[in-house]
């Protein structure tokens, strides 16, 4: 495995390469390019430029998160052609460059959803927290002026201001699109680009939608084991796979996380590493990174992966705000670099003991 983290280009983040590259044992970043939209043809000039200012930093490319997907192409209407085309030439152009994965959703309208950006903790610390109630009395179409406001000025991805003022029509462009629908989008999707995902043998990486469940109404597929096998049987293709998030398909305490990433050996490309707090069921909060301050046994995970041969990238996942950082939820530097910290020790410690 390579140990990376995630950076959202120097014209957004806080933290800069350099920062990154004094991390002990990350070598590579992920990245996209961030003022694309999605359904844009992204251009090798502009991907070479981008891998040229990370090189400078003595950092590389490890993949790119993500190439996202334009709602024509998820509810399945009849310009999505013309969206997969601009897909394959931006998985072309990729490729040329030799960047080889590719993390991407297929979540309807909005990204990841929480329903506080900045719990606080008994030690100080911020959190990025979700309590179904919460979001239960959260009118979508209001849901800009729902937000708490203690964030900085930051939103979560797909809840942009402009992204916002569209939200009515996004919400009847899915109105007809339901589990079983958004499963064939994908699978249409899916076939379509796999050709180039051969020829320039790119992964392609699905992440789990998060929360595991659907949320505001709208149809989530990729939830559980169940589900995820479904997909990869149905484009049979090993360069169809998965991001393995620990802290998405954590959020069902039904999924079993070590068994299912020995279930899902050969198909996760891309491993992102964080742990939740529950304080109940449908509440919980982004933990540290260390076992004992969460739900979720990171050396289990940790060694499931090493198990099943795992060479892609890691990444720590969202962090803790501490320390007086101010920084995107989730994306600040110190505690995803000492997430990145803890997750090496215990793979050095995993290679040791299984010498
Ligand atoms: C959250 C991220 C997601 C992820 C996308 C992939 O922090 O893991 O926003 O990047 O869902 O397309």
């Amino acid at each position: 495995m390579e140990m990376t983290l995630r950076w959202y280009g120097s014209k957004h983040d806080s933290v800069t390469l350099e920062q990154i590259r004094q991390i002990p044992g990350v070598t590579g970043v992920i990245t996209t390019l961030y003022d694309s939209k999605p359904g844009e043809v992204w251009s090798v000039d502009e991907i070479r430029a981008m891998k040229e200012e990370i090189a400078k930093a003595g950092l590389h490319v490890s993949g790119i998160e993500s190439v996202n997907i334009h709602d024509a192409i998820k509810v399945g209407s009849p310009d999505r052609d013309m969206y997969i085309d601009h897909y394959i030439q931006t998985l072309e152009n990729l490729g040329k460059e030799d960047l080889h994965l590719v993390c991407y959703n297929f979540m309807p309208v909005f990204d990841w959803t929480r329903s506080e950006l900045a719990r606080k903790r008994a030690d100080g610390s911020t959190v990025l927290a979700y309590n179904q109630d919460d979001i239960d009395k959260i009118n979508p179409e209001n849901m800009f002026e729902s937000i708490d406001s203690s964030s900085n000025g930051f939103v979560l991805p797909g809840w942009e201001p402009e992204r916002m003022s569209k939200i009515k029509e996004l919400f009847a462009m899915y109105q007809d699109v339901d589990s079983e629908k958004l499963f064939e989008n994908l699978k249409y999707f899916l076939q379509r680009i796999m050709p180039t995902c051969d020829k320039y043998d790119i992964n392609m990486a699905i992440h789990p939608d998060d929360p595991a469940w659907s949320v505001f109404g709208l149809p989530r597929i990729i939830i559980n084991l169940e589900n995820i096998q479904r997909m990869m049987k149905m484009v049979d293709n090993p360069h169809n796979g998965i991001t393995f998030c620990s802290g998405s398909y954590g959020t069902n305490l039904a999924n079993n996380l070590p068994e299912m990433i020995r279930a899902l050996k050969g198909r996760i490309h891309f491993a992102h590493v964080r742990n939740l707090k529950f304080n109940s069921p449908t509440d919980f909060e982004e933990s540290a990174h260390l076992s004992s301050d969460g739900t979720f046994d990171m050396f289990e995970i940790m060694k499931a992966l090493y198990d099943i041969g795992f060479e892609g990238p890691i990444r720590p996942d969202h962090g803790r705000m501490i320390w007086g950082e101010v920084a995107m939820p989730g994306y600040g530097l110190y505690d995803r670099a000492l997430g990145a910290t803890y997750l090496n020790g215990l793979w050095e410690a995993i290679l040791k003991s299984c010498r």
